[in-house]
């Protein structure tokens, strides 16, 4: 199966009124929506989610900062869809973000980044289950997939 990742328009992404902008960049690359999920994170999810950073300075802050307000929780599935999706996002904080990504295009500050996705297969699999059930992720096949990937032939 093509790979998957979570991705999720962050609190300042909702507020700011950039869901359908953000959406419309995975859906013009070619990416298949297999879950979507319109949701407030809580606070006890939030720090499921960010495990990994822990002990860190940012951790409680960026806890605060997910639980703060209403998401939307995708599954985006495609090959290489991690690698093309986080270059797509580009670096951390808008602030330093190379134009023509999403945090570089849409904000500029150093503290939220308008974005969530999955860096590694591992990731993906440990943080989808954290907001999808296995029934709740979408089978089925776009109408242009051959096209997509040069399937023709
Ligand atoms: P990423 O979202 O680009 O993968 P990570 O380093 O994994 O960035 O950090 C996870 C999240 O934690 C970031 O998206 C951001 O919201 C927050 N964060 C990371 N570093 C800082 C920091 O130095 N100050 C405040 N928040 C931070
Ligand atoms: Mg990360």
């Amino acid at each position: 199966m093509a790979d998957r990742t979570l991705i999720i328009i962050k609190p300042d992404g909702v507020q700011r009124h950039m869901m359908g902008a953000i959406i419309s960049r995975f859906e013009n690359k070619g990416f298949k929506l297999v879950a979507a999920k319109f949701m407030q994170i809580s606070e006890s999810t939030a720090r499921k989610h960010y495990a990994v950073h822990e002990g860190k300075p940012f951790f409680e802050g960026v806890v605060k900062y997910l639980a703060s307000c209403p998401v939307m929780v995708m599954v985006w599935q495609a090959d290489g869809v991690i690698e093309m999706s986080r270059k797509m996002m580009g670096a951390t904080f808008g602030f330093d973000a190379e134009p023509g990504t999403i945090r570089g295009d849409f904000g500029c500050s150093k503290g939220y980044n308008l974005i969530h996705g999955s860096d590694s297969v591992e990731s993906a699999e440990y943080e989808i289950p954290l907001y999808f059930s296995q029934d709740e992720l979408v089978d089925y096949t776009l109408a242009d997939e051959d096209w997509l990937y040069g399937r023709n032939d």
